[in-house]
């Protein structure tokens, strides 16, 4: 397994590279060019310039999160093929810098979606909340409050720009079904996977965030049998998971630990995060820690870990703790303390084995 930690750019992040670097065993960063739109190329000048940030402090740039996709490959317009050619352009641009991973997403409108971004829990901390009675049918309010609760940062998945058009987006996606969004999510891979073998990229689809329909939207990859229908219709090495604990974990009927049994091989990269359930089907993100929430975190590094797990994993979002001011959910602490908690079951299982 190899440990890595998300960061959002210069200047777009509270967490510095050099505290990163202070976090044991974290060995790549997970980034991305934020300012680009989906459907942008991204420029070999402008990914030279993270890859300069990086260097001195030794982190690889091996994983991507995310590249998006344009709403007009999910809604399947004529011009998707023009997208979809810019997509490829991108992966042979990250190629030259030796991406392996590109996570994303396939979520009609919205990315994540959360009714509180600093709910308060019992310890005196806060963090991302879903209050399931919020989500009624006009996601307008929602959208205003998540704008205006992101601390002053844009979040990926939310630019004001495209949430500016929210109606027209919602009108465009009418005549998209689940089966249409299926089909359209097959077209644009067959396209990619001959990109992603020339390139030794994989594309690695992350789960939907919570993994239900909302605001009468299709969602796709929303448990096992999504998952493994996701898996066959693309059968080809180089289309994989970013298994996401936290995404999945949010409906109790879904076990993540089968999961990762059952497709490990096809797990490029993994996001671990533990959450709470409600019984009214609210949920809130807790800490790493197995026994502070309910998606199993211990049976899921067991799983990784029994499967011999190689690919790239990162602590999911963290609580906000200390009185620290970060972008919601992306704060150093409680990530940090998060790695911490994932090193010690990965390290404690190595020794069981004898490995260490
Ligand atoms: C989220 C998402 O759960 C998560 O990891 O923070 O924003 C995620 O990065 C995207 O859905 C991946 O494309
Ligand atoms: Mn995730």
């Amino acid at each position: 397994m190899q440990m890595t930690f998300r960061w959002y750019g210069e200047g777009n992040d509270s967490v510095s590279l050099a505290d990163i670097k202070q976090i044991p065993g974290v060995t790549g960063i997970v980034w991305a060019l934020h300012n680009k739109q989906a459907g942008e190329i991204w420029t070999i000048e402008e990914i030279q310039e993270v890859a300069d940030q990086l260097a001195p402090y030794g982190f690889n740039m091996d994983v991507v999160e995310s590249v998006n996709i344009h709403d007009d490959i999910k809604i399947g317009l004529p011009t998707r093929d023009q997208y979809i050619e810019n997509y490829k352009t991108t992966l042979r641009n990250l190629a030259e810098f030796g991406v392996k991973v590109v996570c994303y997403n396939f979520m009609p409108v919205f990315d994540w979606t959360r009714t509180d971004l600093h709910h308060p829990l019992p310890d005196g901390s806060n963090a991302l909340y879903y209050e399931k009675s919020i989500i009624q049918e006009d996601p307008k309010e929602m959208t205003e409050y998540i704008l205006k609760s992101c601390e002053g940062y844009t979040m990926p998945g939310w630019e004001p720009e495209r949430m500016a058009r929210l109606s027209e987006l919602f009108e465009a996606y009418r005549p998209v079904t689940k089966g249409k969004l299926w089909e359209n999510l097959k077209y644009f891979l067959d396209a990619i996977m001959p990109t992603c073998h020339e390139c030794d990229i994989k594309m690695a689809i992350h789960q939907d965030d919570p993994p239900w329909d909302i605001f009468g939207l299709p969602r796709l990859l929303v448990d096992s049998p999504a998952i493994d229908r996701f898996l066959s219709m693309v059968d080809d090495p180089y289309n994989c998971l970013t298994l996401c604990s936290g995404s999945l974990g949010a409906n109790p009927g879904n076990c993540v630990a089968e999961i990762i049994r059952k497709h490990c091989d096809r797990i490029a990269f993994a996001h671990v995060r533990n959450l709470k359930h409600y019984k009214n089907g609210d949920f809130s993100e807790v800490s790493h820690r197995d026994c502070d929430g309910d998606v199993g975190i211990l049976d899921i590094m067991k799983a990784y870990h029994d499967c011999g797990f190689k690919g790239y994993m990162r602590p999911d979002h963290g609580r906000h703790i200390w009185g620290e001011q970060c972008r919601p959910g992306y704060g150093l602490y409680d990530r940090a303390l998060g790695i911490m908690y994932l090193w010690g079951c990965w390290d404690m299982l190595d020794k069981t084995e004898g490995k260490v």
